[in-house]
């Protein structure tokens, strides 16, 4: 099967080229009113990509059923075809994040120039301890890097190497490690063990990146594991990450945290911290959804995005995270949310781009307030004004008195 061809995009295209170039033009005098160049922004937007799972391809579905679509990718090479059409159209998303032992393949030389015949590389490449494989010696029923039995972690250990050797042929330059780990009833784990076994599992998977490699942990509140996990939150996958290395971040899936967290709060630690990896994005309004990016909550993922490019424009050390999507499509044509989630994670790049840093430092609401006959410093006016000390001894302390609710 070909990629859809160029006269088909051509046709498409010519009935729409006059509006486009129309609103680009009233966008461009609009933003000029700003001070914003269009042309830097337009670059800006241009250079930016965000990896395809290979997995989000395929028709996803729940616990309780999968409704397969009409075409589904039978293998790795149908996946990358999908991909090089979501590339091809939409031109967001360059490099697709592989899943093994999902996409193995028996040839990995064939499938990096099938890859570059799609337009495509390889981002960070995933390893799959949660759930077992056909002939597997030792099961991950009750865990994998963390499992109390020694020959399932080297299992597990080993699994990822081999990893880093596919992703290695392959051009990738990171391996994202996530694990099921965790218990479902208080008692079943023993906290501080599990995660020790961790560290000295991790620790052996570290010592055979490349040098050129990094490594990213994910955390996960909860499922499979549902009372407990082993990296659950940003601290956990932090101290890990901090034990490991230089070459160990920390990626923040979207929806792998409690509801009402503060996402975009932890962005900025990590990156302050130089242990940002790189993101999974999806959207989610209840637990780990997996629903396409910005469709459900898109002003959480512009305060993410407006961490992000405070950080490039402050030039943070070690500021280099990895995007990706990671989103399961029950519903809808994978193709079709792929599309639009990279354009909508696109378009949020390009809204925080818009933000003006400078002015919404200091000069804007400083002016406000000085053309509204205010204060420019409001608080420090306050101090210097001596009204709370005045207030006091105008109104004596009422002593007692009930709770500060009302
Ligand atoms: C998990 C994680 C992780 C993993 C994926 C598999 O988000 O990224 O690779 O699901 O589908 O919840
Ligand atoms: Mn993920
Ligand atoms: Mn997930």
């Amino acid at each position: 099967m070909a990629q859809i061809h160029r006269s088909i995009i051509d046709a498409h295209n010519d009935g729409l080229l006059r509006h486009v170039r129309n609103d680009y033009e009233h966008l461009g005098e609009q933003l000029a009113r700003r001070n914003v160049d269009i042309e830097t922004v337009r670059a800006q937007v241009a250079a930016f990509g965000v990896a395809i799972p290979s997995w989000g391809v395929g028709t996803g579905g729940t616990r309780f059923a999968r409704f397969p679509g009409p075409g589904e990718p039978r293998n790795v090479f149908d996946k990358l075809q999908d991909c090089g059409v979501i590339q091809q159209l939409a031109r967001a998303t360059p490099t697709v994040s592989l899943h093994i032992p999902w996409d193995k393949c028996s040839d990995w030389t064939e499938l990096k120039q099938a890859a570059a015949n799609q337009g495509l590389a390889f981002d960070a490449i995933n390893s799959n301890t949660f759930s077992d494989q056909k002939g597997q010696a030792h099961s991950y029923k009750f865990g994998s890097l963390t499992h109390t039995d020694a020959a399932t972690r080297a299992q597990a250990v080993a699994h990822n190497i081999e990893c880093i050797e596919i992703g290695r042929q392959i051009g990738s330059k990171a391996l994202t490690v996530w694990v099921g780990d965790g218990s479902n009833f208080p008692g079943q784990q023993h906290f501080r063990r599990a995660f020790d076994r961790y560290l000295d599992s991790t620790r052996q998977i570290y010592a055979a990146l490349p040098a050129d490699w990094r490594m990213f942990l994910e955390h996960k509140i909860c499922e499979p594991a549902f009372y407990s996990t082993v990296i659950q939150d940003w601290g956990s996958s932090f101290l890990a990450a901090s034990a490991l290395g230089a070459k160990a971040q920390c990626l923040v899936d979207l929806g792998h945290h409690a509801p009402n967290v503060n996402i975009e709060l932890i962005v900025a630690r990590l990156a302050a911290a130089g242990k940002l990896a790189g993101f999974h994005f999806n959207d989610s309004k209840y637990g780990d959804d997996d629903l396409d990016a910005g469709s459900v909550a898109p002003y959480r993922l512009f305060l993410v995005f407006n961490e992000l490019v405070a950080a490039a424009h402050e030039r943070v050390a070690g500021f280099a995270p990895a995007y990706m999507l990671d989103q399961s499509h029950n519903v809808t044509d994978p193709i079709e949310s792929l599309m639009t989630s990279a354009a909508q994670v696109q378009r949020t790049y390009a809204q925080a781009l818009l933000v003006d840093r400078a002015a919404l430092d200091a000069a804007l609401l400083q002016r406000v307030r000085l053309d509204a006959g205010g204060a420019i410093d409001p608080v420090g006016a306050y101090r210097a004004s001596g009204y709370r000390r005045q207030a006091a001894e105008e109104r004596p302390a009422v002593v007692g008195g009930g709770g500060g609710i009302v």
